[in-house]
């Protein structure tokens, strides 16, 4: 019996199982009924830990293998016809030669297992704006973080009907074998491949791969924006509500950003903050010709480790009940704890992410302390759980983006915050994003990376064409979000952050606002507007006129070498590299010359 009445998904779900055959097949409905009995069974065999349900309803745990513990970006390619398309920022494989050394690794890894059948789609159901995905996996975390993350089940494949347009999912944990690991996107294709990962990023499929990868390639065929952006709205005690997007890396502070809460010192100003994501924005020219973002996704995939009441207490309140925390430490008591979280782990009977015997203090021969959580450890959760969660999330076109923040986590060079000039120059100062490496990548931490728009990993295709596609949408615009570039991660001599960050950070959020309104003078710095100091609100915040100097101040020594850096990746994308950014760049070089040896 046909699984679906969709004759097209029908036959690739029998080809796939031809390859990886599975014993049986088994649809997601979306049912509460059927996510119990997958939970149930996923217990059975050890996958899944029911966490305890009177203190953490619904909460469960996982441990991924110790070798899976981040996306693989060494391993993730982008399978073009050209090897030009995926561009200098992707790796490249031919599809032939991918589909065939990923088949090799699928052949029969679904043999004594289940295949599940995930129909879903990225942002509301049936919006114009949204896009539907089926993903095949053989993993039961997957399913049930798929439930989480996304709207599945039943009304999807209703909606797709018996002929429409889908992204061909394939995931298999096979072995997770680091050697016979591949992610894979074949955007010509519509289609994900994804094989040897149990982790997040690698399997979530309607996550980075489609919402991201697939979603930017075909976003520039259709003009549109998909992005690696939270977005959230703040509200004024008049009721207006303006709405940011903003790109930071992994790990860089869009989760907590999204869910921000007002400082001590601003809290008489009435301001109320509405999270609409906290990881990937969909944006699209309206007919009014301004910018409209949705967030594709219905949960948050959030790093644990930092997550506590006083950093982010949206946060921790939304993984209260219903959520799954992945590498974590495991108490006794059947509750979990991260570094830097809220109270003191077990003293007794803990277990460290990796399912050893934990305590906390404890070192390693080399005298280093072990950590109980992994740093990239995350909790899945909906999104509606979450206290500051906006009221137009199943809104078909979303809300009115006013600004674009771009920032990364830089310890020197980048100012608190600086303005663009033009959408033009927002674009350069977007493509010309750095930030040190997190743990959300597997590689080298703390080295200082280029990742334009943070999209360097999820872009799928080259990044001279989306810089071009970047320009373009300015062009389109009646009205152009206004641009900005942040720091939050700036420090001293003594490597201690100058800025103390999370909710303090709306004391920026409302300069940047103002100035995208039109309403406050600026400086003119060779690199963009700054504030003048005393438009930004410092009440309740005590930071001496020295920190706040070191916070805004821009090195001509350290700019010139950034410039030096800059040059060399825009010499990556040779020819195909949009003019307009070497014009940008040539002007900043000369913003920057006219400063001479002096600081601005
Ligand atoms: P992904 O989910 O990987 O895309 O990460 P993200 O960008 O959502 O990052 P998240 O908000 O989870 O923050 C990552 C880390 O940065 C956490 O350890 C936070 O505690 C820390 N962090 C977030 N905001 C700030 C800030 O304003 N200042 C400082 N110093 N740290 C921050
Ligand atoms: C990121 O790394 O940007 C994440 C986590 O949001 S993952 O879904 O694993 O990509
Ligand atoms: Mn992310």
């Amino acid at each position: 019996m046909s699984l679906t009445q969709h004759s097209e998904l029908n036959r690739w779900i029998d080809e796939m199982a031809r390859m990886c055959k599975p014993d049986q097949i088994v649809l997601i409905d979306g049912s509460e009924k059927q996510k119990q009995e997958l939970t149930e069974e996923a217990c059975k065999t050890g996958e899944i830990i029911k966490l305890n349900q009177e203190k953490l309803p619904g909460c469960l745990y996982h441990r991924t293998a110790q070798n899976d513990v981040a996306r693989v970006e060494h391993l993730t390619y982008i399978c073009t016809t050209l090897k030009e398309d995926a561009g200098p920022n992707n790796n490249w494989m031919a599809p032939h030669e991918a589909y065939r050394k990923a088949a090799e690794i699928f052949a029969d890894s679904m043999t004594g297992r289940t295949m599940y059948v995930i129909p879903f789609s990225m942002g509301p159901v049936g919006s114009p704006f949204s896009k539907i995905g089926v993903e095949l996996t053989d993993s039961i975390y997957v399913v049930l973080n798929m439930l989480i993350m996304t709207r599945a089940g039943q009304e999807v494949l209703d909606t797709l009907g018996a002929g429409g347009d889908f992204t061909k999912c394939l995931h298999g944990k096979a072995e997770r074998d680091l050697n016979k690991r591949l992610i894979l996107h074949f955007p010509e294709d519509n289609a994900i491949w994804s094989v040897g990962s149990g982790y997040g990023g690698n399997v979530l499929l309607g996550k980075k791969c489609l919402a991201l990868r697939i979603a930017s390639y075909t976003a520039r065929q259709e003009m549109w924006l998909a992005e690696h952006m939270l977005i959230l709205g703040i509200e004024e005690p008049s009721g207006r509500i303006d709405y940011l997007a903003a790109a930071f890396p992994s790990a860089c502070g869009k989760t907590n950003l999204a869910m921000l809460i007002p400082p001590e010192g601003l809290h008489v100003k009435g301001y109320r903050i509405w999270t609409v994501g906290d990881d990937i924005a969909w944006m699209r020219i309206d007919t009014d010709g301004k910018l409209w973002a949705i967030n594709p996704e219905t949960g948050f995939f959030g790093v644990a480790p930092g997550t506590n009441s006083k950093t982010n207490p949206n946060a921790l309140a939304t993984v209260q009940k219903n959520t799954i925390f992945t590498n974590v430490v495991l108490n006794p008591d059947g509750t979990v704890w991260w570094e830097d979280g809220e109270g003191e782990p077990a003293e007794e009977g803990a277990l460290d992410w990796k399912g050893n015997p934990w305590k906390p203090g404890m070192k390693d021969e080399n005298g280093k302390p072990i950590p109980g959580a992994n740093p990239n450890s995350r909790f899945t959760a909906p999104i509606e759980q979450c206290p500051s969660h906006s009221f137009r999330l199943d809104h078909h076109h979303g809300v009115n983006i006013s600004a674009i923040i771009f920032g990364g986590r830089r310890a020197h060079l980048a100012p608190l915050v600086y303005q663009a000039f033009s959408w033009k120059h927002g674009v350069y100062v977007g493509a010309t994003m750095a930030s040190e490496r997190t743990a959300a990548q597997y590689g080298k931490q703390g080295e200082v990376r280029r990742d334009p728009m943070a999209m360097l990993p999820f872009c799928g295709y080259n990044m001279a064409d989306y810089f071009e596609h970047w320009l373009r949408m300015g062009v389109r615009m009646r009205w152009q979000p206004k641009i900005f570039h942040v720091n939050w991660f700036r420090q001293d001599e003594d490597g201690n952050f100058l800025w103390p960050g999370f909710g303090e950070n709306l004391r920026i959020l409302e300069w940047i606002l103002a100035r995208s309104r039109g309403e406050l003078q600026a400086e003119k710095t060779a690199i963009g507007f700054t504030p003048r100091l005393e438009d930004i609100d410092m009440t309740g915040l005590n930071l001496s006129q020295e920190e706040m100097r070191k916070l805004f101040e821009i090195k001509p020594e350290d700019w010139r070498r950034e410039m030096k850096d800059v040059s060399e990746f825009f010499k990556k994308f040779g020819e195909r590299l949009p003019l307009e950014l070497w014009a940008q760049h040539e002007a900043l070089q000369r913003r920057l010359e006219e400063l001479g040896g002096s600081s601005a």
